[in-house]
């Protein structure tokens, strides 16, 4: 017989596997429910209502999940008095103590508009596991695993496209890469179309195409360009669960955002930063599911009193990715409103 000491240790292994197993499902539970309420708004031009409601969903569901996790990168500062601030607590259990990063709604202007790869998104990581980004740009390229080991954030962009070709066994003429459309990246797109590859310019929302890099049917073989540094460490936590490259620089918009960047413990803030200093934890778990279509993941749909949903979830421990298609059964949802 086993003596109480080996018995209660068993079961606190037991526990812990369990649980960490039983997670990854539990938080697309959270991103499902998100984008659900966000994605009835599709279209309406009601940017805030729809960060709302997909704020308002994501923030009930997580306090269903039995973890003890404080949001490190959320909807805003406490003062601001957002749900979600950064500091918050969330969960409803005392054990694992997890660090999450949450976007709700990544792409509110694509809801309001209709338009592709608006996703509700989190990454959760033990404690310290995940840079603590504030709001500012960053400067970010990501490719899929075929390419890990190949990109270089200060070469020439033809250098990283060729050898991102060369990697992938194809031509630079073949490669497809993804930018904001924004005023900035003027040098930059003239530099990919210079060099041949072909350009996708996006009007929002740069972490579904930096996932996207991942997997060769999406279409995408490389992100470029400067978005927010939450949306990058968000990015890079997918990246390191399917085993591709992010590196990437914060670019503070004035000396406040530098002072605040370098509260988070960064010595330089013009080092480049790789996969590992975004995403430290080798065990952080993705979650995101489709609000409007996008380049991997499809939107909801709503029929009948049911709605669909097409979601991600990954586990950087164990490498295990599930697609997940779902139904909702709509009046059986304790999240969702009335008339949704
Ligand atoms: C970036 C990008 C996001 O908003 O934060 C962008 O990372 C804001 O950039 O995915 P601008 O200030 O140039 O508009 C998104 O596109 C959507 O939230």
């Amino acid at each position: 017989m086993l003596g109480s000491e080996h018995r209660e240790l068993r079961t606190n292994q037991i526990r812990g596997e369990i649980m960490e197993r039983e997670l990854a499902l539990e938080f697309v539970r959270v991103t499902e429910a998100a984008a659900i309420a966000s994605g009835r708004l599709m279209g309406r031009g009601q940017k805030e209502a729809a960060d709302a409601a997909a704020v308002d969903a994501m923030r009930a569901m997580l306090d269903t999940v039995q973890i003890k996790g404080t949001v490190v990168i959320g909807e805003g500062e406490m003062d601001e008095a957002p749900m979600l601030y950064i500091g918050e607590r969330v969960g409803g259990a005392d054990f694992p103590e997890v660090d999450i990063a949450v976007d709700p709604l990544e792409g509110t202007s694509l809801v309001a508009k209709g338009l592709p790869n608006a996703i509700a998104v989190l990454a959760v990581a033990e404690k310290g596991g995940l840079l603590h980004a504030p709001d500012m740009y960053m400067d970010k390229i990501a490719v899929g695993p075929e390419a890990r080991g190949c990109i270089d954030f200060d070469a020439p962009i033809k250098d990283n496209l060729a050898r991102v070709a060369r990697a992938k066994g194809r031509r630079i003429e073949d490669l497809t890469v993804v930018i904001l459309d924004r005023d900035r990246h003027a040098r930059i797109i003239r530099e990919v179309r210079e060099a041949g590859a072909r350009i996708k310019l996006i009007t929002d929302g740069d972490v579904a195409p930096a996932v996207a890099t991942a997997f060769g049917e999406s279409g995408v073989d490389m992100l470029l360009g400067i978005g927010g540094a939450p949306e990058g460490v968000l990015a890079a936590a997918a990246l390191k669960c399917l085993g591709g490259e992010m590196q990437a620089r914060l670019v503070p918009g004035s000396p406040l955002e530098a002072e605040r960047a370098l509260a988070m413990g960064l010595k330089d803030i013009g080092l480049v930063l790789t996969l590992n200093d975004l995403v430290s934890s080798n065990d952080v778990i993705f979650a995101a599911t489709g609000i409007t279509d996008g380049d991997l993941l499809r939107g909801v749909r709503y029929f009948g009193g049911k709605a669909s949903t097409h979601s991600i979830v990954m586990r950087s421990k164990t490498g295990t990715i599930r697609l997940v298609e779902a139904t909702h059964m709509l009046d059986r949802k304790t999240f969702v409103k009335r008339g949704c």
